[in-house]
């Protein structure tokens, strides 16, 4: 079995991704071309010259601007130790072992928000995200409305409907999104600064060690400016990627033997997207996400999430998922990996609400790696 899941990983890159599999386009595709060349295989093209007639794109880089229009907002900011939020972080209790970390979130005016974003850096008590994955750009900003599109129209066409959720992303160079997948088309455009993104498709699912963890979130104390990491209660366990792409140089031996269907494996495809691209991530896809920030110290992107097709790829997906991958080099005695063989990976669920909602103990079976808190 092993030896047929890695031939699929070969044959959808020489069949359908190609050598260089991330198509740059020069201009927006008509919604037939985009369905055709790219919903339809599930593909990834990044796209130029697609956002240029935004306004956003010339006054969101003006931090006067952000802060004159927002000024009356209030809006959610993502607090972590380190810039990474929703990531695997040791046990706060059991520290051998890992649990799934959300951030902590407050509402925080925008101008403060803005602030500690900028500052926050290796020596600041918090590295600070805005970022909200429930439709936060409507709702928390609608004042910056008037500077982009409300829909990406050739995708909307494509697709069939308008977009579910339109988030808006605002970070520094520290913020880092780890490996992950959702159940969206992802239409990612930047408008200040750089995202780079790594990229793997849903066949290759178990390079990603997916795993349930139990989901804990920092608490961020204003008097003490330390965070404490608590246990959610009730118990809940998220099934979450165990790899992080990029280890310390003193790890990297570590990880590279834990996960070696993911190191030794095919190349995650490398994506940088700049100011005024677009890339279209399409659904399913495993990707992780750092950042470079402009000349004022900001990222800044918004997302559309189109609701994607439950067709007969994401059946196939999902009985791929069920399908244990169990190589010898896989051991389940590693460190982290607790939940290995009690693990199923069937993904029973088809809403995002479905899966925020959903709490269960670790050995029932397991949702696909998507955050509760995300989205
Ligand atoms: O920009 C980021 O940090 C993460 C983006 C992401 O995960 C998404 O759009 O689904």
């Amino acid at each position: 079995m092993e030896e047929k899941i890695q031939t699929l990983w070969e044959e959808v890159r020489e069949l359908s991704l190609g050598v260089t599999p991330i198509d740059r386009l020069h201009a927006p595709p008509t919604p037939l071309q985009f369905l055709r060349d790219y919903i339809s295989p599930n593909k990834p093209c990044i796209i130029s010259n697609a956002i240029h007639h935004w306004p956003a794109t010339t006054l969101w880089p003006s931090t006067s601007y952000l802060l004159h229009t927002l000024s009356s907002s209030a809006v959610s900011l993502h607090l972590t130790p380190i810039g990474r939020a929703d990531s695997l972080t040791p046990h706060p209790t059991t520290p051998s072992s890992l649990c799934f970390a959300s951030a902590h979130v407050q509402s925080t005016p925008f101008d403060e928000a803005l602030m500690f974003i900028r500052n926050s850096n290796q020596h600041s008590k918090f590295v600070a995200y805005l970022q909200q994955q429930n439709d936060c750009f409507r709702s928390e900003y609608s004042s910056l409305a008037a500077d982009c599109e409300s829909d990406i129209h050739w995708a909307s066409e494509a697709i069939g409907c308008l977009p579910e959720a339109v988030n808006l992303w605002i970070g520094n160079h520290l913020s880092e999104t780890s490996f992950h997948k959702d159940h969206y088309e992802n239409i990612y455009a930047v408008i200040t600064g750089e995202k780079h993104f790594l990229l793997l498709p849903p066949t290759d699912v178990h390079r990603m060690y997916i795993r349930d963890y139990p989901a804990a979130h920092y608490i961020y104390s204003q008097d003490t400016g330390e965070f404490a990491l608590e246990l959610d209660d009730p118990v809940r366990y998220v099934p979450w990627c165990s790899v992080n792409p990029y280890p310390s140089p003193e790890n990297k031996e570590k990880e590279v033997s834990k996960f070696p269907l993911f190191f030794e494996g095919p190349k995650p495809f490398e994506v940088t997207v700049n100011a005024g691209e677009i890339l279209y991530l399409p659904s399913m896809w495993f990707h992780h996400v750092r950042q470079t920030p402009d000349g004022s110290g900001l990222t800044i992107a918004l997302n559309y999430w189109y609701d994607m097709p439950f067709d007969i790829k994401y059946a196939y997906f999902n009985f791929l998922q069920s399908i244990h991958y169990s190589s010898p080099l896989h051991t389940p005695t590693l460190d982290g990996l607790k939940h290995e063989e009690s693990c199923s990976y069937a993904c029973t669920c088809n809403s995002m609400k479905e899966l925020n909602a959903k709490t269960y103990p670790a050995s029932e079976d397991a949702t696909d790696g998507l955050n509760n808190s995300m989205s």
